[in-house]
């Protein structure tokens, strides 16, 4: 019987950050300027004024303070309100390919694995950068890993379904050691002009290695069991692809970055979730209390702790539930990988945990794991 287990992981962090002081300048001077340029029809009624952004309510609303960026200069300028990632000849690696090998790279040397020593590659993000060749398999050349690769998208959930199909290759026997990566450019499929969400993502790629135990390094950790769940919901949406148009003008081109009612996620996600942990925690006999951590999806610091009440029947400690919100914002699938990969070295043998992702679909996941040795 193969047992699959997480050898290691790997985190790749930009290099330039922009704090929620620098990211509202930048709204404001663009909504000034929108006001301006917009001033007879606001005058005539025809169009609404754009207000003002706000560094308490993001901080308030979100636990956001700051988030990590491939490219920061164009997103802080106003004239332009989008990251400036130039486009890369087919000669180049692709820059998602890229941040996901240096996750990976981490992830490998960790483990202490020759690249040609892994069956496959997943690449599971919320957007690919093209439809194909699949990213995975671009990863896969860089590294030089024989074996397959391919991608997957579950939005924000994506790294948790990662997991458990990795899991389900190497219990099946089709590969040994598995390379699940996560680059999230979140950036590039976010409207910086919409004062409701341009503060809430950030960039970051992670990577997780899932093996056979046999092979696995001692310092891994066992999978006692994952769980996913999707349930289907237009609240949260990006309907960028090749049959969708707008007009030249850009008109109708809001739908094709995220758009949420992020309220309504709020309130339909946080019970879901939690009762998915709950029902999780029964089927492999743990109770709450068992449970030394949790790392959860990082979209928002609210509804981390009413999720971690629910099912503590307290509130969680920030050591028991730690938070990289501040930092990193909402790196979508990446969020909870970020915060295991940088709150688990102090964990024992024996030490129980709870990987959790929840987000677009809608969709949620749950990979409880104990630290081996
Ligand atoms: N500054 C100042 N005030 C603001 C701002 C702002 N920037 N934005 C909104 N307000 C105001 C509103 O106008 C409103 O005012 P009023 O009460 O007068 O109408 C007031 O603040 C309250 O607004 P909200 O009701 O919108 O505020 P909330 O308290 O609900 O907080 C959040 C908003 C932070 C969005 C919150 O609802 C939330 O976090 N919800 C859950 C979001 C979530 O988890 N989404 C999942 C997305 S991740 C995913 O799965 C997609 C993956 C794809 C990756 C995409 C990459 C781009």
């Amino acid at each position: 019987m193969n047992t699959p287990v997480i050898s290691a992981t790997g985190l790749w962090t930009p290099a330039e950050s922009v704090s929620n002081e620098e990211l509202v300048a930048s709204f404001n001077a663009w909504a000034d300027k929108w006001n301006r340029e917009h001033a007879a029809d606001i005058e005539a009624g025809t169009v609404e004024a754009k207000t003002h952004s706000s560094v308490e309510f993001i901080e308030k609303a979100s636990g956001i303070k700051s988030r990590f960026v491939v490219n920061k200069s164009g997103i802080v300028d106003p004239d332009t309100m989008r990251p400036d990632i130039p486009e890369r000849s087919n000669e180049e690696i692709s820059v998602l390919a890229e941040i996901a090998v240096n996750a990976a790279r981490m992830a490998l040397e960790t483990a202490g694995r020759d690249p040609k020593d892994v069956d496959a590659v997943l690449c599971a993000a919320s957007n690919m950068q093209r439809g194909y060749p699949a990213m995975a398999v671009e990863i896969q050349d860089a590294l030089g890993v024989e074996g397959f690769g391919f991608d997957m998208n579950v939005a924000c959930s994506s790294a948790t379904f990662g997991i458990q199909t990795g899991a389900d290759f190497v219990r099946s026997g089709s590969a040994k050691s598995v390379l699940m990566v996560n680059p999230e450019i979140c950036s590039g499929h976010l409207n910086f002009t919409d004062r409701d969400s341009h503060f809430i993502f950030g960039d970051v790629a992670t990577a997780v290695l899932i093996e056979n135990e046999d092979i696995a390094p001692a310092a891994h950790w066992k999978i006692l069991g994952t769980s996913l769940k999707t349930q289907f919901s237009n609240n949260i949406r990006n309907n960028f692809g090749f049959l969708n148009r707008c007009a030249p003008d850009g008109i109708g081109a809001e739908d094709k970055l995220f758009v949420q009612e992020g309220r309504k996620v709020f309130k339909e996600v946080v019970p879901m979730v939690a009762r998915m942990i709950l029902a999780e925690l029964d089927r492999l006999d743990l109770d709450a209390p068992h449970l030394r951590r949790m790392w959860l999806h990082q979209a928002n610091a609210n509804m981390n702790r009413l999720i971690a009440s629910k099912v503590l029947g307290r509130e969680a400690t920030a050591d028991e539930s730690p938070t990289v919100l501040d930092t990193y914002a909402n790196t979508s699938s990446a969020g909870s990988i970020i915060a295991f990969h940088k709150h688990s070295a102090d964990m024992q043998a024996g030490d129980k945990g709870l990987i959790c992702s929840f987000g677009a679909g809608y969709s949620a996941g749950t990979v409880f794991v104990e630290k081996a040795a």
